[in-house]
């Protein structure tokens, strides 16, 4: 960049009055500093973090409600990823989406714990997730047994 600034600085500097060459010098400066704060936000080497997971102890679906899933990153988080594995994701994976889920599918019944991500526009993956677990019973309890005929009823 200075040694662009110097040839350019070079060619003005015999026709170019002092003035003019400090606004040059303001210009190519600004434009410098758009440069390097480009060359900053393309480098964001700084995961998210996964802040806020919720979901409910017990469920009677396999459809379980995501009541809270949020996360912080220094820019921006770019997408949420929710899984039963709890290794850590690969920013390419296909089940990535951009907003947190509301709802995730369990294959079956049981305790089941699940693992909340999150990623960044630079592919940074939370270094850890946040889990929760959850109680599966679909089957209905049905109470079949009437209550007790009461014995002190007479007829008036
Ligand atoms: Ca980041």
């Amino acid at each position: 960049m200075f040694v662009i600034y110097n040839k350019v600085s070079k060619i003005f500097q015999k026709n170019v009055e002092k003035k003019q060459r400090i606004k040059i010098a303001v210009v190519f400066l600004t434009l410098a500093s758009f440069f390097v704060a480009g060359v900053l936000k393309a480098d964001d080497e700084i995961a998210p973090i996964v802040t806020v997971f919720v979901i409910p102890a017990n469920s009677t679906s396999l459809v379980v409600p995501i009541y809270n899933l949020e996360a912080s990153d220094d820019v921006a988080v770019t997408g949420f990823f929710v899984s039963e594995d709890s290794y850590q994701p690969d920013p390419s994976d296909g089940a990535w989406i951009p907003e947190a889920p509301s709802t995730y599918v369990f294959a079956s019944e049981g305790t089941k714990t699940l693992y909340a991500w999150a990623k960044d526009s630079a592919n940074n993956v939370s270094l850890v997730s946040l889990s929760a677990s959850v109680n599966i019973s679909t089957a209905v309890s049905f109470d079949a047994t009437p209550p007790a005929a009461p014995s002190n009823l007479g007829v008036l």
